[in-house]
């Protein structure tokens, strides 16, 4: 049976990539943080008890910030395979904390690969990477490809900058089989809710419930490559059963603006938008009501979305288009689950709770909304 270990398995791609490995047939192993609450609520459906004998699932305190205990537990487990998914991944933070990110997505890396080698496991361990579009920040190239010269725009992405090169170096160097996937952004109604797809649809569902009047958002005009993480987690598996290492772009091909996904989500929840006004001053007002079920609480005329220039980056990639022709080449992947498909998915789930959190409100419960 094959041992594979996952930093940031409490994440969204951590989750996914968990059930997939167990669906293979791996023991999976994860790196979980100390936090003052349960922190595990997306692989909670994959736990299994400690106490059951045979159990493939184990989860092991632990920080990327610490070698002591990346060490222990490599040295523990011996993995097959090492994903490192873990991370300070909002680049709009990286922004408000550069060094604690530089420690966690920079140096974490250099940490775990140089426990490798120094365990003598740099001949059995096979180590993914989770590097990421960011790196092409003010891009140079339209799409952008394995060879598009990268131009970082944040702290997060300086920090992966270095993840991507030591990850290389240590192939180079020492023959170790580690590979980069620079992933495009990929969603899933498990998306961090600070993340602008998962805060669009859950205030969309919200709004539409009547449990919150207004959307504020940031530059609306930014356009990405959006794909599904369940996708994307299965390409991280393929990158690590070939024959040699190699770095792949893992994109869809196509991008809408994050304007163009407030439109999407809000069809999925029953109102039609109509965009007005510039910069700062831009608003969405809703122009009909599709579905009076799923959008009971807001009427035509509702001023629903505004822009909040808290949140504007400090320098903005505003562009992303990925090229994934050498992954479809020579791995035989092509993502299955489309931008329209995906934003369905989401809305669909965040609506789900809406009206759940609805009910109780109309039962005299108190529903705290939390927001960024
Ligand atoms: P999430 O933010 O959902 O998950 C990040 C994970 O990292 C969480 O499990 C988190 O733990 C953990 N983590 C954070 N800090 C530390 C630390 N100091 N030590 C150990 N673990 C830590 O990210 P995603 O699942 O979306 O992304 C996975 C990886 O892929 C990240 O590295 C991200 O930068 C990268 N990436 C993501 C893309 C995307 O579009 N989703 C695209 C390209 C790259 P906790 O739950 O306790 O916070
Ligand atoms: P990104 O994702 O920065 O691309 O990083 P995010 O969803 O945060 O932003 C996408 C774009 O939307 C614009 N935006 C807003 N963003 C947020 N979060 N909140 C807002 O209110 C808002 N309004 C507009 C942003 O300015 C940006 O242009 C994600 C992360 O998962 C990284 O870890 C990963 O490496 C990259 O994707 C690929």
């Amino acid at each position: 049976m094959k041992k594979a270990l996952i930093t940031g398995i409490t994440g969204q791609d951590g989750s996914y990539l968990a059930e997939f490995l167990l669906e293979k047939g791996y023991e999976v192993h994860g790196i979980k943080r100390r936090a003052s609450l349960f922190n595990t609520q997306r692989v909670d459906h994959i736990y299994e008890d400690p106490h059951v004998e045979n159990s493939r699932f184990r989860l092991h305190y632990g920080d990327l910030t610490d070698s002591s205990n990346l060490t222990r537990i490599l040295s523990e487990i011996q993995p097959d395979e090492v994903y490192n998914l873990g991370a300070q991944s909002h680049v709009a933070v990286s922004f408000e904390a550069p060094e604690y990110t530089a420690d966690v997505d920079a140096i974490g890396t250099l940490r775990l690969l140089e426990s490798i080698r120094f365990l003598g496991l740099e001949k059995k361990t096979r180590f993914y990477q989770a590097s990421t579009s960011e790196l092409y920040g003010l891009v140079q190239e339209i799409p952008q490809k394995e060879t598009t010269p990268f131009h970082p725009r944040s702290p997060y992405a300086v920090a992966k900058m270095y993840a991507y090169w030591i990850t290389v170096n240590y192939r180079e160097a020492y023959g170790m089989y580690a590979c980069n996937g620079i992933l495009f952004n990929h969603e899933s109604p498990r998306r961090g809710e600070t993340f602008v797809t998962r805060k669009i649809t859950r205030a969309i569902s919200n709004i539409a419930q009547g449990l919150e009047s207004c959307l504020f958002l940031g530059n609306m005009d930014s356009l990405r490559d959006w794909g599904h993480a369940k996708d994307y987690v299965r390409m991280q598996w393929m990158m690590l059963q070939q024959e040699t290492a190699d770095d792949f772009v893992i994109a869809t091909g196509k991008q809408i603006s994050v304007r163009e996904f407030v439109k999407l989500s809000a069809r999925e929840a029953g109102i039609e938008l109509e965009f007005s006004g510039e910069g700062v001053d831009e608003i969405a007002t809703v122009s009909s009501i599709l579905d009076p079920e799923k959008a009971c609480a807001v009427k035509a005329g509702d001023v629903v979305v505004k822009v909040d220039p808290r949140y504007f980056r400090p320098a903005e990639v505003e562009t992303l288009l990925g090229d994934p022709s050498k992954a479809k080449a020579k791995l035989g992947w092509t993502p299955e689950i489309t931008v329209e498909e995906m934003c369905a998915e989401m809305v669909a789930h965040d609506l789900n709770i809406a009206r759940s959190h609805s009910l109780l409100k109309s039962h005299g419960h108190h529903v705290p909304v939390s927001k960024e």
